[in-house]
């Protein structure tokens, strides 16, 4: 049996990075897909910690909030660093992947038809900030020489960026390396082909 479930809707959007950890970390998971007249009967809204999905059972722990999600997932299959002083900065690029988040989540759902064109503009403001971090690094991940969630969250949202904008890291060789090796990686390779995570779109409004 699955050891988790995770309670969303048919989308991405952020469970996209959780289920790329999962498929990485070798582990199975249930989907339990919400449709958006079921969400609005209120039923279900009314039993989430922030009135909002994702939820994530792993056992009989029960977690809102994707980031949480990911720093358990993180913590339980070793992709939270090796010591605390790893871990610090580990949280310190996972905020940072969630500051551009937030932006590009704003784009899709307030401004896409008025703001995409000022957004791309801007992107490589934002870009050159991951970019200065891992061509640092060695061992082509964020942090420390090992994978990590924020790895797996900064590729997924540089997966979303890619259609955003197909050219954005053209001019980022560290940040197109770490997406092309982390694309490749077996397992992650063998789920991006997989009709589950491609039959999914990647925002709840279409706009991508
Ligand atoms: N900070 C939360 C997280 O990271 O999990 C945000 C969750 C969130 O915004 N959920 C949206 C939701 O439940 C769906 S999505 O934006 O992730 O696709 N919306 C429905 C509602 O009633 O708010």
């Amino acid at each position: 049996m699955a050891p988790y479930t995770i309670t969303y809707f048919a989308v991405k959007g952020r469970c996209g990075a959780i289920r790329i950890l999962l498929s990485d970390q070798g582990q199975q998971w249930k989907e339990i897909v919400v449709n958006f007249d079921d969400w609005m009967k209120g039923d279900l809204k009314k039993t989430c910690v922030f009135g909002q999905l994702p939820k994530f059972e792993d056992g009989d722990l029960i977690l809102f909030q994707s980031n949480a999600i990911l720093r358990h997932l993180g913590r339980k299959h070793g992709a939270y660093g090796k010591c605390d002083k790893e871990a610090s900065l580990i949280d310190m690029m996972a905020d940072g992947v969630e500051d551009l988040r937030l932006k590009y989540i704003k784009l899709i759902y307030q401004e896409y038809e008025t703001g995409k064109e000022a957004y791309i503009k801007d992107l490589p403001n934002h870009l050159c900030k991951f970019e200065a971090v891992l061509s640092k690094n060695k061992s082509g991940f964020l942090v420390g020489d090992s994978i990590s969630f924020a790895d797996y969250n900064l590729f997924d949202l540089l997966l979303n960026h890619k259609v955003l904008c197909p050219t954005c890291l053209d001019t980022f060789p560290a940040l197109k390396s770490f997406v092309d090796v982390l694309s490749a990686r077996p397992k992650i390779k063998a789920f991006l082909d997989s009709d589950d995570y491609k039959k999914l779109p990647i925002n709840g409004n279409g706009k991508q």
